[in-house]
């Protein structure tokens, strides 16, 4: 198979282009390229959007303008007319390099460039150079300061935030911004955060990293359902059934709705056929389960 090459290539970003000066107040949120392996997550990309930037985004004061690029739906580069006051952007490992030359590319223009997200998080050496500043940790919490150091002109070079607070006073992500014919359904939820378990490989067992469970109330979890007016949600949680009588109290809340879900859970919850049965009655129609390999050879 011939894998066309903006696939496999980010849009080039040109050197010489010239901008007009930075628009103040306006914010462009940026989830940059990455490859697309047909081996591997190919077409994943357009299933459901990532919840970092639409997080950010409601955390954003009403006096902002916002702007949403996702480089991943082939639609080109980010935008650059008017130019940012502050660009935006969520750096995993996996697409870090391209998120340093977008950061260089707004930076030398004038952009205050901040990175947040998991590589940040836990890497912040290896990007502080190629940012303004460094939002590491919870970035609902940390994005309002950031923003009102800029307009104080007094933004500081690192911003840390635990994830602490209680999840139920957090906005619902701004999910307005998407691009919704684009992906395959835009109602990503969360409704919990953390995990009860600690398996030594997972990201949630990182030596330093605090992340407490917490939860939505279901009734939170079925309006953003509901306002996003599509027929399949995706849960995005490490592990749904992590805490078993939330699970079957969101079952029996999102029951009425009528709609279709998936999420990711761990085996055991095979373990209570009634939580199971409750499940499918609220419209799971499938779950993720992730096998460890068994033997030390195969891993
Ligand atoms: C949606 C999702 C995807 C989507 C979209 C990903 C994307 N980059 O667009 C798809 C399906 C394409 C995908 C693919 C893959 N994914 Co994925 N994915 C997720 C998932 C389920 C949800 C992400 C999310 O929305 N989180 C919720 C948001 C709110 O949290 P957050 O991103 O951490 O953001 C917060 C902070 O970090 C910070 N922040 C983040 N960005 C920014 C930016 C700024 C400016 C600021 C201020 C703050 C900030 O503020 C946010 C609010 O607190 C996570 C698991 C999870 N629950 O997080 C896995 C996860 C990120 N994926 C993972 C993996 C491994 C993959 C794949 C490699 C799988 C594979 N083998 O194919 C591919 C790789 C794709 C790629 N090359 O990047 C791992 C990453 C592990 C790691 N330590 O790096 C995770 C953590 C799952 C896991 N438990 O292992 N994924
Ligand atoms: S059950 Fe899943 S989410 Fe929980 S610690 Fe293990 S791998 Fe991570």
């Amino acid at each position: 198979m011939t894998i066309p090459r903006e696939m496999t290539h980010p849009p080039l970003l040109r050197r010489w282009t010239k901008t007009g000066p930075v628009k103040p107040r306006l914010a462009l949120l940026v989830n940059p390229f990455y490859p697309k392996d047909p081996n591997a997550s190919f077409g994943k990309h357009v299933l459901t959007p990532t919840l970092a930037l639409t997080s950010i985004a409601a955390a954003t004061p009403a006096h902002w303008e916002i702007r949403y690029w996702d480089e991943n739906l082939l639609d080109g580069r980010p935008p650059y007319d008017p130019l940012p006051a502050v660009v935006g952007i969520t750096v995993h490992l996996t697409f870090a390099k391209r998120a340093y030359a977008l950061a260089e590319w707004y930076r030398r223009r004038g952009s205050k460039v901040v990175l947040g997200g998991l590589h940040v998080q836990s890497c912040p050496e290896e990007c502080a150079p190629h940012a303004d500043a460094l939002a590491i940790g919870d970035g609902v919490q940390l994005w309002p300061r950031i923003l009102a150091d800029v307009e104080a002109g007094c933004l500081r070079t690192r911003y840390v935030a635990g994830y602490t607070g209680d999840f139920r006073d957090e906005p619902a992500p701004r999910r307005s911004i998407l691009p919704r014919r684009s992906f395959l359904t835009t109602a990503s939820l969360m409704a919990t955060r953390g995990c009860h378990n600690r398996c030594g490989f997972c990201y949630l067992a990182t030596e330093g990293l605090r992340m407490p469970y917490r939860m939505r109330d279901p009734e939170q979890v079925a309006a953003e359902f509901i306002l996003d007016r599509q027929p399949y949600g995706v849960f995005i949680d490490n592990n749904l059934g992590s805490d078993r009588e939330y699970l079957r109290r969101l079952c029996r809340t999102l029951e009425p709705l009528k709609k279709i879900w998936s999420a990711a859970v761990t085996i055991d919850v095979t373990d209570d056929p009634a939580l199971v049965r409750s499940m499918a009655l609220a419209g799971c129609t499938g779950v993720f389960v992730g096998f460890e390999s068994l033997t030390d050879a195969n891993l």
